[in-house]
């Protein structure tokens, strides 16, 4: 697709070229540009939607790189990124070898620092602006942060710290009224409060008033400004308080707002952290994404001219089957209880969401609160359910240890989005929980091979009333091979033989069983049966199958989709600390490997990780390899 503007600019100093009257077309290109990208790749649409003119504004006004720009989560910067110099690649996003789906140090010299968990903008900037102040370096620091992102306690925690600091830190509320859900909690009312009582079309009149509040430079600058700073206004809000000087609610696609304010903004010379409160619209320019509930957040591919997309399945999600199955249990234990930390829909909570609105609590992007909370829930004798993705319950790592493990509290861990996911990459893969669980003391930890053993685990860890426990599982489908329907419960520390075989044995959690039954098949043809065992518990280990296994075969592998520190750990601890009689078997662990893997099919990510069928059945025919080639050595020495 051609286009007369987009076409010539590469970079912001291209950008700047063009007249401030011509910033309303070049929107108009960089949103078919991102609409365009996204319904082939899939991704972040609704973000970037609504802060393309913002983006513009910004490169247009201030001198990126070396002002600095940082975006919160990164999910919004697809235009930022076709307008500094990553337009040829933009088809490439979050496809193997393309542009990350968030914001990486590593893309780019305009992104300061990697974002993609949620709030940390405003710290990071503090830090660098601390540093410019050192390095008597006068550029300017910007965080753009979304209300969702202003739920976390991180953001706060550095708002005080930059309100307290007499440092020129930009901060620019991205105001779309969502998080990926409904937006919650009681900044979001203020916000809301904000925007009512002060209407941003109707207050020219204050600007003149205002030129008196601020230092000089500030307020001459303004007042020049003021036939388009209609949207500026002051006084009294929380963000003056906290030491900032707040400006706005300007509306963030009006180019007669945005430039005038972000130029003041960048020639007063005030010491003191300015905050802009820009409203905008998630989704804004594309009818599918404004009409929708979720206003596109996240998209597969899909339809440009009707917004359809095109991977639509009936297959039900292990998201979609915790969700159910709380259903379920909740109707007949009234002390069940869920909470998600700004997660609803991602985690299938949304339906338990409304059928029992009085027993569920979403608090916002607060894992660190979501956890303490649901520990203070059962010391009431609730019994929480908390879903978090495993990547995001990082965050509360201290609440977990201090506040549930070492008070013994049956808070239940859902843990969703354990393993690789793809696209999103290393940021979001779930690849240390069980690392940093199954060290815990006081913890249950299982992992289900498959839906219907998330199923019962789900039950079993309502049954666990003396101690907290977890289930993990991952993104998307199983792909049903080893899904039976039996109902038998579970019993705590309790693996399983899938199979029963000789010489080798298989030792897996998780959900990579389907894999290792396939392996095991292939072995076959080889004449090697191995035996196949479902470990379903990372804490307590299956000690009694674990010496089974040792006992029966020479070989025995273990495997996990997680990091090193993990089950495989626990394993060889039990072997070489614990157990009393020794094993003349060899032992290998198939972990993640010691980096970070990148975006791209999860499929060539197991390959990558070793955890794919051909990775598994190479390890165990070497074994043997290794064995003829032990004994022709032999052989020839003697
Ligand atoms: C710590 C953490 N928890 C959860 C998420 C998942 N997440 C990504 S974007 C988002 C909503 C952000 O809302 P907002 O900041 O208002 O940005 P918007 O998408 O509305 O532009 C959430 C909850 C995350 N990225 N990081």
């Amino acid at each position: 697709m051609e286009y007369s503007y987009l076409d010539k600019i590469n970079f912001p100093s291209d950008l700047r070229k063009f007249k401030e009257e011509e910033l309303e077309p070049i929107s108009k290109e960089l949103r078919k540009k991102t609409i365009e990208t996204v319904s082939k790749t899939g991704g972040h649409l609704g973000a970037g939607l609504g802060v393309v003119e913002l983006t513009i504004a910004l490169h247009y006004i201030f001198n990126t790189p070396r002002d600095k720009l940082i975006w919160d989560v990164g999910h919004q910067a697809y235009p930022h990124k076709i307008l500094t110099g990553r337009k040829s690649k933009i088809n490439t996003l979050r496809q193997k070898k393309g542009l990350y789906g968030f914001v990486r140090r590593s893309e780019s010299e305009y992104d300061p620092f990697g974002t993609a968990h949620s709030s940390t903008s405003i710290s990071a900037g503090l830090g660098m602006k601390i540093a410019k102040d050192i390095n008597k370096d006068n550029s300017n620091v910007i965080c753009v942060i979304g209300d969702g992102a202003l739920s976390a306690g991180l953001a706060y925690e550095a708002l005080n710290n930059a309100g307290a600091m007499n440092k020129r830190l930009i901060v620019i509320l991205n105001d779309n009224r969502m998080s990926i859900d409904q937006p919650v909690g009681a900044m979001s009312s203020y916000l809301t409060k904000l925007l009512s009582s002060r209407s941003y079309s109707s207050i020219r009149t204050l600007v003149k008033n205002l030129t008196k509040k601020f230092p000089k430079g500030f307020s001459n600058t303004l007042y020049k400004a003021e036939e388009y700073s209609k949207g500026l206004i002051s006084g009294g809000t929380l963000f003056e308080e906290l030491g900032f000087y707040y400006l706005g609610p300007i509306d963030g696609h009006n180019f007669q707002h945005l430039i005038p304010i972000l130029k003041n903004i960048k020639n007063n010379d005030i010491e003191k952290p300015i905050f802009l409160h820009c409203i905008t619209k998630k989704g804004k320019g594309y009818k599918p994404a404004e009409d929708s509930e979720d206003k596109f957040h996240g998209v597969n591919k899909f339809n440009i001219e009707t917004g359809q997309s095109f991977s639509k399945t009936e297959k039900k999600t292990y998201s979609d089957i915790f969700g159910d199955k709380l259903i379920k249990l909740a109707k007949e234990d009234e002390k069940i209880i869920a909470v998600s930390a700004a997660m609803t829909t991602g985690t299938g909570l949304d339906r338990f969401s409304k059928y029992f609105p009085t027993r569920f609590f979403d608090v916002g992007i607060a894992e660190q609160h979501a956890v303490t909370m649901s520990a203070g829930l059962a010391t009431e004798g609730y019994k929480p359910f908390v879903a978090i993705y495993s990547t995001f319950l990082q965050r509360a790592y201290d609440q977990i240890i201090h506040d549930v493990a070492l008070q013994k509290l049956p808070v239940r861990f859902a843990i969703d989005r354990a393993g690789f996911v793809g696209a999103d990459g290393p940021t979001h893969a779930g690849s240390f929980d069980i690392a940093y669980l199954s060290c815990i003391p006081n913890f249950i930890v299982m992992a289900p091979s498959n839906q219907n053993e998330l199923s019962k685990m789900i039950e079993t860890s309502l049954f666990i009333n003396d101690c907290p426990s977890a289930f993990r599982y991952p993104r998307g489908y199983s792909n049903g091979q080893t899904v039976e329907n039996d109902k038998k419960k579970i019993e705590i520390g309790k693996g399983r033989i899938i199979i029963e075989g000789n010489d080798i044995a298989i030792l897996n959690l998780g959900t990579r069983l389907d894999t290792c039954m396939e392996a095991t098949l292939k072995l076959k043809k080889y004449n090697i049966n191995p035996t196949l065992a479902d470990a379903r518990f990372a804490k307590p280990i299956d000690t009694n199958l674990i010496d089974f296994l040792l006992d029966n075969h020479k070989f025995v592998v273990t495997i996990e989709e997680g990091s090193i520190g993990g089950f495989s750990s626990s394993v060889l601890n039990y072997i070489h600390n614990i157990r009393k009689t020794k094993t003349n078997s060899i032992i290998k662990n198939i972990v993640f490997p010691d980096s970070f893997i990148e975006h791209k099919d999860p499929n060539d990510q197991y390959e990558e990780a070793g955890l794919d069928c051909n990775s598994i059945v190479n390890l165990i025919l070497n074994f043997f390899d290794e064995k003829v080639l032990n004994l022709n050595n032999f052989i020839n020495k003697k």
